[in-house]
Formats: structure tokens, C-alpha cells, sequence
């Protein structure tokens, strides 16, 4: 999918042949590069007009990862031609020192070809790896398993055929490895093909137990290797989507894996979390603040993926905040109310408008500030008195006493309750400035 190598000059708009010659054609080139310098002179421009950003030694202080694949996205999809050039890891690991994302994150194919995992070639491409992180002073906080591009996962990781279930479960402990040769604290799996596009083909219950002894043998090798190297093991993290690449999945939601998680079938269900993704919840049409809540009441919220895009629509992976602000200001409250600070991975598709230069001038450091921005506008907003003492007035209760009877009982608390909106309205102000005496002129 993001391995779509283009040359330079397929993105250049080329003359039509024979209309041009060579001479004319080098001039068009020539133009071509002095108006994309120009553009770029635009663009930052008016970055520079949207106000300033932060430096990337405060960026750094906040646990936020860019994985490998977000930034080497190519602007592909189903209908779409790539529209950026590939970058290599090392590049995407400089681009990110320089912003100031302070953690990498990665796939296995990402950075080692299929055919390479596994034997000494895998060896010598994690060496260069931890020596580019170190270069740039970059940690690698999470790896995860590609079981879902490669033809071998057609029917998915807990296929029928027992050579597929076993070269999948030889992938996840592979990357386990990685994952500690790497520094790694994280693994999350997202098994988007755990699921079929024709119905009745497969035993759902007995998927879901290979799927169960795949991620058990998973927990038996990282529990040798950690103990072998004396290091803790690995946080393991299911990441769920309800429709995407399959029509329909085993495990659709984050409340599937928690279910799944506490179902008796793993052997180590404590060393197994979630990694919930914010348009993976509004996909299938839930609150993702809502889905957030019952992970952290279930103990297992951590990891999270963080981006935006629109209800029951496809996986768009926009980036954060620019669908649903208010949202993400109730997300980042909950999250910070209940001491969740990452880590914050930011699993999002630079735009394909976006071009290769923009992806590290514009998408990255944009996200990255809005984040925080969000993040710091969620910590007023919870010492805001005027919803500070709304929810304390609230949580008192009208004062109706013990009673029997609901409509005194309403009676008494009806006037309280007119708080719910009035604390939505201080959260709009909160989101728009206007606490701050932000107001629109020019209107009367
Ligand atoms: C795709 C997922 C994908 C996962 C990644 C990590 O929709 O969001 O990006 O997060 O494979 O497991
Ligand atoms: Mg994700
Ligand atoms: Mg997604």
C-alpha cells in the first residue's frame, strides 16, 4: 500500500510528447521548479500568518509518536493514485527530530520487506534503524505486525490452513523481538483481516480461538525474550475497526477486545491492552469519549491512536481535530481527568492534496500543535470555575431528600439541570476563545 515507489519525474507534469523539444522541455522543467518555489514561499507565509508554533523542545515533552507509515503515506487509495514520492525511514526520523515528535513508531514492512523478516538482513536493517534513532535522539515507542497487505493474509491471520496460522503467529513473535531489539514499550496489532466478505464460509468461534492462540504464543515469546535480555515485556494492544479492509470483522470495536480480552481464552490476558483509534469508534457510529471511558474503566487504555474523520464513513485518518474540535476538546478532558498521557500516536493520512514537502512543513507540525493546544485548552477547561462549580452543584444534587416520589424528586432538581447546557455553552466558549472576551465585530 505505501510501498508505491514513483520516480521524481512521474509527479512532474511531462509535456505532450513530440510537442516540445528537448529545449523547451528543460525550460518547462525549469518553470516548473520556480513556480513550486514560489508555492512554497505562499505557504509559508501564511503559516506564518496562522500565528506561531510551538518549539520542538516543548513538543517533545508530550508522549507523541509518529509512526513510520503516516509520513511515507503516498496519498493512495482504492481509487486514488499516489501523489508523494516514498521516504526512508531515516528521513522520516530526521523530519520528526527536527518538528519535535520524539517517538517513531512502525510496522515490520515498513521498514523490512517481507521476504527479509526473519533472517539476517532483518539483523542488520534493525541495527541501521537504532542507529538513525540514536542519531537523531528519537526512541522507538511502539512496532506493529502487517497482517493485512500481504497477499498471505487473504483470508486473514487464524486462517483455515494451518501453514498460513503458524506463519502468522511466527510474524507476531518476530515483531515482538523487533520490538524490544528496538527499545520498543508498545506492540499493537490491529487484525484487519480477522473476518470475510461472504458469510457462513467460516466458524466464527473457532477463528477467534486461533486469533486467541497466535496472541498466546505471542505473550509465551515475550515473556522468554524480555526475560532473556532483563527487560520488562512488552504492552500488547489490540486495536479494533469495524469495517475496512474486510466487509465484516470478528473484533470490531475497542468493547469487542476488551470482551475478547477477558473472554478465558488468553493465557495472559494482563499483559494485553487496547490501542482504541478516535475515527475507528465514530466509524461504527460510536462516541469514541464514550468508548474511551469504558477502557479505562476496564483498566486497559494504553495506547491511543489519535486522528478525525467523519461518522459511519470510511477510514479517512484525517488529520486531528479538523472534523470534530469540540470533540476532541471532551476527548483530551477525559484523558487528562483521569491521568492518561499517552502515548498519543499520531495514526493519521497526511491529506493526498498535501504535497511532499508540506507533509513536514505543514501536516505534522500543524497536528502536533493543535494537539497541544487541545491538550492544554482540555486542562483549563477542567479548572474552569464556571463548570468547575456547575458540576460540583450538580453532583449535590436539588436537596429533595430521600423520597419516593418522582415528581418532587424532578421538581426539586429541575433548575439545576438547565447546567447541562450551560456547561456546554462555557465548552464552546472554551473552544472559540470567547471565555477570554474573544468577540465578532462588525455585526450589530
Ligand atoms: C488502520 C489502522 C492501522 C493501525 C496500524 C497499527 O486503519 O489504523 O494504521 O493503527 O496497523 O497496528
Ligand atoms: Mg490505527
Ligand atoms: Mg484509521
Amino acid at each position: 500500500m505505501w510501498k508505491v515507489a514513483l520516480g521524481t519525474n512521474d509527479l512532474v507534469q511531462r509535456p505532450i510528447e513530440g510537442y516540445f523539444d528537448g529545449g523547451e522541455e528543460e525550460l518547462m522543467t525549469n518553470t516548473i521548479a520556480e513556480s513550486s518555489a514560489k508555492q512554497q514561499s505562499l505557504v509559508e507565509r501564511l503559516l506564518e500568518m496562522c500565528g506561531g508554533s510551538y518549539s520542538p523542545e516543548t513538543r517533545r515533552k508530550y508522549y507523541i509518536s509518529g509512526p513510520q507509515w503516516a509520513a511515507a503515506y503516498q496519498g493512495q487509495a482504492l481509487f486514488h493514485a499516489p501523489t508523494r514520492t516514498a521516504v526512508s525511514p531515516a528521513e522520516v526520523m530526521r523530519h520528526y527530530a527536527e518538528i519535535g515528535i520524539g517517538f517513531w513508531t512502525t510496522h515490520d514492512t515498513d521498514v523490512i520487506r517481507t521476504e527479509d523478516l526473519m533472517t539476517d538482513r532483518q539483523t542488520e536493517i534493525v541495527a541501521g534503524l537504532n542507529k538513525s534513532l540514536s542519531e537523531n535522539g528519537l526512541k522507538c515507542s511502539m512496532v506493529t505486525c502487517e497482517t493485512f497487505f500481504n497477499e498471505v493474509w487473504s483470508a486473514g491471520p487464524a486462517a483455515e490452513s494451518p501453514e498460513v496460522r503458524s506463519y502468522g503467529t511466527e510474524r507476531l513473535k518476530n515483531v515482538v523481538r523487533i520490538g524490544h531489539d528496538l527499545g520498543a514499550k508498545f506492540a499493537v496489532y490491529w487484525p484487519g483481516t480477522l473476518g470475510y466478505l461472504m458469510q457462513g464460509v467460516i466458524d466464527e468461534t473457532q477463528t477467534l480461538r486461533w486469533f486467541a492462540e497466535a496472541l498466546n504464543a505471542t505473550c509465551e515469546e515475550d515473556i522468554s525474550y524480555a526475560k532473556r535480555r532483563n527487560e520488562p515485556t512488552l504492552k500488547h494492544c489490540l486495536e479494533a475497526k469495524p469495517f475496512e479492509p474486510q466487509a465484516e470483522i470478528l473484533l470490531p470495536t475497542t468493547d469487542a477486545m476488551i470482551g475478547f480480552i477477558s473472554s478465558g481464552l488468553l493465557t495472559h490476558p494482563e499483559m494485553v491492552g487496547v490501542n482504541p483509534e478516535y475515527l475507528h469508534e465514530l466509524m461504527w457510529g460510536g462516541a469514541p469519549r464514550a468508548s474511551l471511558a469504558r477502557a479505562i474503566l476496564a483498566g486497559k487504555l494504553w495506547h491511543f491512536d489519535v486522528n478525525d474523520g467523519y461518522r459511519l464513513k470510511h477510514d479517512v485518518d484525517l488529520p486531528v481535530a479538523l472534523v470534530n474540535p469540540l470533540d476532541w476538546l471532551n476527548v483530551l478532558m477525559l484523558l487528562r481527568a483521569h491521568g492518561f498521557e499517552g502515548p498519543f500516536n499520531f495514526d493519521y493520512k497526511p491529506p493526498r492534496t498535501t504535497s511532499n514537502w508540506g507533509v513536514f512543513k505543514v501536516s505534522f507540525p500543524t497536528a502536533v500543535d493543535r494537539f497541544i493546544v487541545f491538550w492544554e485548552m482540555a486542562g483549563e477547561a477542567l479548572a474552569d470555575p464556571v463548570i468547575h462549580e456547575a458540576t460540583e452543584a450538580l453532583k449535590a444534587g436539588g436537596g429533595a431528600g430521600r423520597s419516593n416520589d418522582a415528581r418532587s424528586i424532578f421538581e426539586a432538581n429541575k433548575e439545576l439541570l438547565t447546567l447541562h447546557e450551560l456547561i456546554s455553552h462555557r465548552l464552546v466558549q472554551i473552544l472559540i476563545g470567547s471565555h477570554k472576551g474573544r468577540k465578532f465585530f462588525g455585526t450589530h
